[in-house]
């Protein structure tokens, strides 16, 4: 029996990545790393209960699932959504540990939540939810402990809540979370950075498969997921040059022959802070009604956009189907990066995968960026924010962002040097694979730390 389907999915792309390379063959001892690291250090589960608007009493489990520490502090999101339990944050704790071991900052990896829907809660509903979830956890936590941050349903609003409901229990103001506010203790860029970061490792794709002969610019994106992710990585495809064909929320999905327009996609960044779905935001907002874009209730972009050279889905994990995934293939895509975490099932990736191993030539080539390295800028300025709040100063925008190109790029090149060292494909001579030069590059860097401090022996 499957107890815990995401995780165990996550676990086995990492295990059938270092499996089928020779890192086992060339340095035995990682080997013993496999079962150790597959155990969160601690998960920590709680009641969290608050009073509704009606005076009525409402109770939900909240976790904290704190994965690996070797690397640094747990470092990780906070979902806030009705889909969440252990299976879905151990996969994520999990992918954490290795991500975050990436980004070349000192972090460790964790992940938690609340099992909540915040849609159609007043604001003072989700300040008392905030409050209560961190009632608990504010036991747990702190600066050089456990640094959460956000995530699916859990944007400034929340840190807000959260950081103020941490400040009052400790009686400290201290980095605990990261995705505060610019005047508050926020790093500029944070919260551009995952969106931002993607964008700029699908251009480290694009350069390295075409000899830097293409750029964005031109090239049609199709993008899933219409909230935080999605919606920067959108705006800096616009200033690229590109055009963003498709959004989706879990409703539906909007899509755009001649693109969507950077008004539009500052009106849906307003209207979802209200919980608007893309169904009222298109009714609504005059700037759909002077750039018209088909609305279908119900169904994911990938099959539903055609001439497409670029695919990055931004919403949820298994949003990319096999056969979606053969749709989107056939309908041009030649470069996939996840700003979601394991946006694609297995299969997709085994799709992505095949088209790239089998490629005649890099032309005909379809290239797939993992989650753990083409997202990881999300985190990597929840690093850099820790960094500024430590040392108590403030780094200009351009800074920020000079710093997470320099992350992404290194990380890309990590990804391709590990490929090129430990995996067995024969085929790499036409674009290797970074699904397991991330993997096997973020292994080896957790596996160290881990033995050289006698977490494993
Ligand atoms: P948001 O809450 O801002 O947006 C989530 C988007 O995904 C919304 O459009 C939402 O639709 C849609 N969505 C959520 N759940 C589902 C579902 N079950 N089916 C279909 N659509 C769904 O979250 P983020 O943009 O922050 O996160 C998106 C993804 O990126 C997640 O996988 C997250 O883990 C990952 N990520 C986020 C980082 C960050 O810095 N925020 C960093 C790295 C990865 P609706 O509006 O209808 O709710
Ligand atoms: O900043 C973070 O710690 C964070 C927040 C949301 C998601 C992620 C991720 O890497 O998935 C990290």
């Amino acid at each position: 029996m499957v107890s815990e389907p995401e995780f165990q999915q996550a676990y086995y792309e990492i295990v059938s990545s270092v499996k089928d390379s020779t890192l086992f063959e060339k340095f035995p001892q990682y080997e013993k790393v496999l079962p150790v690291v597959s155990v969160p250090e601690r998960i920590i589960q709680f009641r969290v209960t608050w009073e509704n608007d009606k005076g009525e009493q409402e109770v939900a489990q909240g976790y904290r699932v704190q994965f690996n520490s070797a690397k640094g502090p747990y470092k990780g999101g906070l979902r806030f959504h009705p889909s969440v339990n252990l299976s879905i944050l151990k996969f994520l704790g999990f992918e954490q540990i290795f991500k975050n071991a990436l980004t070349g900052l000192d972090m460790g990896g964790g992940k938690g939540g609340l099992c909540v829907d915040l849609k159609g809660k007043s604001d003072n509903e989700i300040r008392r939810i905030c409050y209560a979830f961190m009632r608990e956890l504010s036991k747990h936590i702190g600066k050089d402990t456990d640094v959460p941050a956000g995530d699916i349903g859990v944007g400034g609003r929340e840190i807000g809540y959260l950081f103020g409901a941490y400040r009052s229990y400790k009686n400290s103001w201290e980095g605990v979370l990261t995705g505060k506010g610019l005047n508050w203790g926020g790093s500029l860029i944070r919260p551009e950075a995952t969106g931002y970061g993607l964008v700029y490792y699908t251009q480290a794709m694009i350069d390295y498969a075409t000899n830097g002969k293409e750029s964005f610019e031109g090239k049609r994106v199709t993008i899933s997921g219409s909230g935080n992710v999605a919606q920067y990585a959108a705006l800096k495809v616009i200033e690229l040059g590109g055009v963003v064909v498709s959004l989706s929320d879990s409703q539906g999905c909007i899509v755009s022959e001649t693109g969507i327009t950077l008004e539009q996609i500052n009106d849906i960044a307003a209207a979802k802070i209200h919980f608007k779905s893309l169904k009222e935001i298109v009714g609504e907002y005059a700037t759909f009604g002077e750039n018209k874009v088909k609305y279908i209730a119900g169904a994911r972009p990938w099959t539903h956009v055609s001439d497409v050279d670029i695919a990055l889905p931004c919403a949820t994990q298994n949003e990319v189907s096999g056969d979606e995934a053969k749709s989107l293939v056939a309908s041009g895509v030649k470069f996939v990066a996840e700003g979601a975490n394991m946006g694609s099932t297995p299969e997709a990736i085994s799709v992505f995968e095949t088209a790239r191993s089998t490629a005649a030539t890099a032309g005909d080539a379809v290239w797939f960026g993992p989650p753990k390295a083409a997202n990881l800028g999300g985190v990597a300025v929840s690093g850099l924010e820790m960094a500024q709040n430590s040392q108590k100063v403030t780094w200009t925008s351009e800074r920020v962002d000079q710093e997470l190109k320099k992350i992404m790029i290194n990380c890309f090149n990590d990804c391709i040097q590990a490929a090129q060292e430990y995996a067995t494909e024969k085929n790499t001579k036409i674009l290797p694979s970074l699904v397991k030069g991330a993997n096997i590059a973020s292994f080896v860097m957790v596996a160290d730390a881990m033995l050289d401090q006698g977490d494993v022996f």
